[in-house]
């Protein structure tokens, strides 16, 4: 590690702060359809041609579903503290709906990982909801763009598994990225469910009213989960429970521009406060977002305002990157998404925002990083928990010595946690854990098996798909038993 810039944080995170790493359900299980697990719209989006870059499935992903012992055994001697993990909700409830069946081998299977990693004093950090919606509510109703009926099948979701599981599991995570599924699944089309106004790409979908539905339903469901849990579980089950949102920082092009200086903001808005706002603010929507989009933007009745503001013990905080930020001078088009801007790779004096890394978004910024921290918690003002960062890093096609010395990787996480460090010491903002992105090369979605955000090397092609620890697992265990509090 890089230990003369972080020297002085010796022990400035709390000494019980979580680190670790996160996986989703469908980027790592495998096992799609074994023992009576139902499909998910990304079983059905990457049995699609045509959808997934390298035509791969996650049929079998990374095998977790059968290796989670070994997966354990490696996140303990990488010195973890936590591990956080998304539950298949078609392999709990293989039809989803409030009056389908449990499937008790998909509850055997989590509640043994669940103990698995008790024992090795790994603590659980669970989100309910990782993208994979069961196929049938989509046939059913079409899934989130129908509140009325979605919101208690959710709800019904959520509390099989504080029932079966929140005699152990206290950390829960309703939402992941709520805004990621509505954008890339509704707006452009490129995720399941495969919806957009773009005739080219998908049969179906309004880019410019699905998506806002779409979040308002995860919104309002995600509060009545946690109104449940409040009431029937959380006193006696003494957990906590909220969203965790995405959102990359927006940085100003010019920074003497004072419409450029708006549209960052505007940016941030869009982006981040859609969802906080409304969870740690207001209870409603961003006046930016009201004036731009008008009717297309629901509404919150009186009643789900209410439920929504203070429905998340914490910010839940995913983010990977800066960009740029450029005001436009034309109006809005209709299926704008942004805040009418320009999203840049250099601002106004061509300085770069960061390395590239082999994802077209992600360049390392840590320090938009360190101000994206600043700016939720003056925003919010609730305990920070990151639940995911990291990057890919070019040319990770084979195992090699290069390879697994991965210094990209190694480059960011230094920068990324001394921000955290600093933001800590020398701001002042709250933070409580950091799950890096991610434990082992997974499937990456659309993008298929060709980005790789572990920090284990997976060889796809071999029996068993073979794990290879990258050094990068080591520099972050190094960095967070220096800054963590003894
Ligand atoms: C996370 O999403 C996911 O939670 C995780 O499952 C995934 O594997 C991981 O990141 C890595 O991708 O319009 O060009 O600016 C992050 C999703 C992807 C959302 C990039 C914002 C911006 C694309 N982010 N996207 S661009």
């Amino acid at each position: 590690m890089d230990y003369d810039r972080v020297k002085d944080l010796k022990g400035v995170l709390r000494n019980d702060f979580y680190w670790g790493y996160a996986t989703a359900a469908t980027q790592v299980e495998g096992g799609w359809n074994a023992d009576g697990k139902g499909e998910s719209i990304w079983d059905r989006f990457a049995h699609t041609p045509g959808k997934v870059k390298d035509a791969s499935t996650p049929d079998d992903a990374v095998l977790s579903y059968y290796k989670y012992k070994e997966d354990v055994a490696l996140l303990k001697s990488y010195g973890v503290t936590g591990y956080r993990f998304s539950l298949s909700w078609s392999r709990i409830i293989p039809l989803g709906g409030k009056d389908d069946p449990v499937n008790e081998a998909g509850i055997r299977y989590y509640s043994n990982l669940i103990d698995e990693l008790l024992a090795n004093k790994i603590t659980p950090f669970v989100t309910l909801f990782h993208w994979d919606t069961p196929q049938a509510l989509e046939d059913r109703y079409g899934g989130m763009l129908n509140k009325e009926k979605y919101t208690p099948d959710f709800v019904r979701y959520a509390s099989v598994l504080f029932e079966r599981f929140g005699d152990r599991v206290k950390h829960w995570i309703t939402y992941n990225e709520p805004g990621v599924y509505t954008l890339a699944g509704y707006a452009a089309g490129v995720h399941a469910p495969a919806r957009s106004s773009n005739r080219a790409l998908n049969e179906e979908g309004d880019s410019s009213t699905e998506p806002f539905i779409v979040g308002h339903t995860e919104l309002v469901s995600h509060a009545y989960a946690v109104k449940l849990y409040r009431e029937k579980f959380q006193k006696e089950q003494k957990g906590i429970i909220g969203i965790t949102l995405h959102g990359n920082y927006s940085e100003p092009w010019d920074e003497n521009d004072p419409l450029d200086v708006e549209a960052a903001e505007r940016a941030r808005e869009f982006e981040i406060a859609w969802y906080a706002d409304p969870v740690h603010k207001t209870g409603d929507y961003p006046a930016s977002m009201r004036a731009q989009l008008g009717d297309r933007l629901p509404r919150f009745t009186a009643e789900e305002s209410k439920l929504v503001l203070g429905s998340s013990d914490f910010y839940g905080m995913n983010s990977y990157t800066t960009f740029y930020i450029r005001h436009k001078d034309t109006p809005p088009e209709l299926n704008d998404h942004s805040g009418n801007v320009d999203k840049l790779d250099t601002n106004s004096k061509g300085v770069s925002r960061g390395p590239e890394s082999d994802t077209y978004w992600l360049r390392t910024a840590p320090w938009g990083f360190r101000k994206l921290l600043n700016w939720i918690w003056k925003r919010y003002g609730v305990p920070i928990y990151i639940t995911e960062n990291g990057t890919t890093a070019k040319g990770e096609t084979e195992p090699s010595e290069a390879v697994l010395n991965d210094q990209f990787r190694i480059d960011f996480f230094n920068g990324y946690l001394e921000a955290i460090g600093r933001a800590v010491k020398e701001d002042g903002v709250d933070i409580r854990s950091y799950f890096a992105w991610t434990f082992t090369d997974n499937w990456e979605w659309a993008a298929g098996y060709t980005d790789r955000f572990g920090v284990t090397f997976i060889d796809f092609e071999s029996e068993g798909k073979k794990r290879y620890p990258k050094k990068s697992a080591y520099v972050v265990k190094d960095l967070f038993q220096h800054m963590v509090k003894a």
